[in-house]
């Protein structure tokens, strides 16, 4: 059992008003709120130790140096990689995608094939797209069904000796769908295809254990996870890690520098260049902890209480339609109320104090698919409660009778 009373208070965000009305934060799913613990750790780094890292003799690059590898063991620990230099710090879960698909331009030719999902977010599309016109290989997608879940059949039949690489999130930004990714994954591997797990939605909600999925790529970004933006991390195994060449040059990820031939630094540093988000990186191991310490079990029951709730209320209300209604969802509620546009009630719940998110969630795949422009998206964290609910169903209704 949380108390969610308490966990609010470490959320200093959520004693703002906005409009004159007290905040309710229903856009978790783009961005999540930041405790105090994790503020903290950002303004005691700035203060005492700010310092570039790896790189000085003197004390405060050190202290920096050892709480960045801190985080870094605490990440390992996290996702339960089995070593510590198989997590790359990135900027982010787009970084990661892009570093690896970057990577994979030398080890791909014309005839290969990579299987996406229809469920992705453009940042587990693009990069694909543009690995195959770098390469000759096609791309094959994985289809949904109206429920918002993946056609694991069709997959089936997409699978084949020529597919060297699948992509799925685990769940799903716009509909909050979780994937089966251990059937994914494990059907990845039996046709010799390698398998990046985009991890940005599930990491706020899932403990992942990379050892146990036997993924091959996981990628997550920290501000899902009540940590700062700008931060995330790759998963690799090792051997990947070592078969793909670096994404960036610069300093940092090299072992020596000649003009006539340079050679690269070992894992991890081959695919950190330049100096990264330090405050960001230590601060993400403090997120980790946060979280840890609610717990995810804890959490994952709590949310899905919130999911129930909210979606029994939406339910009632004349015109409204739930996009995404997987057996097995998260806090994530997509939808639309007769002809109303979304982006007419995102601004009148503004005014309320009520944020959420409207438009194509950057996923337009899936906007396609069921032929609307965009959904209004309401998505919930461990520090939401009901009565948040009641009041954005209320400020809902107001804004459906101001728009009809
Ligand atoms: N989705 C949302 O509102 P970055 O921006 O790199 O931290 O994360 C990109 C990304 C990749 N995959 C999935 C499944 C995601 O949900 C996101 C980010 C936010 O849904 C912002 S567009």
């Amino acid at each position: 059992m949380l108390n969610v009373s308490e966990i609010r208070k470490d959320f200093p965000i959520l004693n703002r008003k906005v409009n004159g009305k007290p905040l309710i934060y229903f856009d978790n799913a783009a961005t999540s709120q930041t405790p105090q613990q994790v503020i903290d750790v950002i303004v005691d780094y700035y203060s005492n130790y700010n310092a570039n890292i790896h790189r000085g003799v003197h004390s405060l690059s050190q202290e920096a140096t050892d709480a960045y590898e801190q985080a870094r063991l605490k990440i390992q620990k996290h996702f339960n990689a089995k070593h510590p230099y198989e997590v790359i710090f990135t900027s982010g879960t787009t970084h990661g995608i892009n570093l690896v698909a970057n990577g994979f331009s030398s080890l791909l030719k014309k005839g290969d094939e990579i299987i996406v999902s229809a469920l992705e977010h453009h940042s587990n599309i693009v990069p694909w797209q543009m690995l195959c016109e770098r390469t000759g290989a096609s791309l094959k997608v994985i289809p949904m069904n109206e429920s918002g879940e993946l056609i694991l059949s069709k997959y089936d039949t997409l699978l084949n000796e020529n597919t060297k690489l699948v992509f799925v999130n685990h769940i799903s930004n716009a509909l909050g769908t979780i994937n089966p990714i251990e059937t994914i994954i494990e059907k990845a591997h039996k046709v010799g295809a390698a398998i990046l797990v985009d991890g940005a939605q599930s990491c706020p909600h899932i403990k992942p254990d990379v050892q146990k999925l036997d993924v091959d790529f996981y990628v997550c970004s920290a501000h899902k996870l009540c940590g700062p933006t700008g931060v995330g991390m790759l998963y690799g195994k090792e051997d990947w890690l070592k078969k793909l060449p670096p994404y960036q040059g610069g300093g940092e990820m090299i072992a020596e520098v000649t003009f006539e031939k340079t050679t690269y630094a070992d894992l991890p540093h081959k695919f950190e260049a330049g100096t990264p988000n330090i405050s960001g990186g230590i601060a993400f191991g403090a997120a980790i902890d946060y979280m840890n310490s609610i717990g995810f079990d804890n959490i994952a029951a709590y949310e899905h209480e919130l999911l129930d709730y909210a979606t029994q209320q939406l339910q009632q209300i004349e015109g409204l339609k739930i996009y995404g209604t997987a057996k097995e969802k998260t806090s994530v509620i997509s939808f639309n109320v007769g002809t109303i546009h979304p982006y007419d009630v995102g601004t009148i719940l503004d005014k309320m104090g009520i944020a959420v998110r409207t438009g194509h969630h950057c996923a337009q795949p899936i906007m396609d698919f069921y032929k609307i422009p965009g959904t209004i998206r309401a998505s919930f964290m461990f520090y939401n409660t009901k009565e948040e609910i009641d009041t954005f169903v209320a400020a809902l209704k107001k804004a459906i009778m101001m728009l009809s």
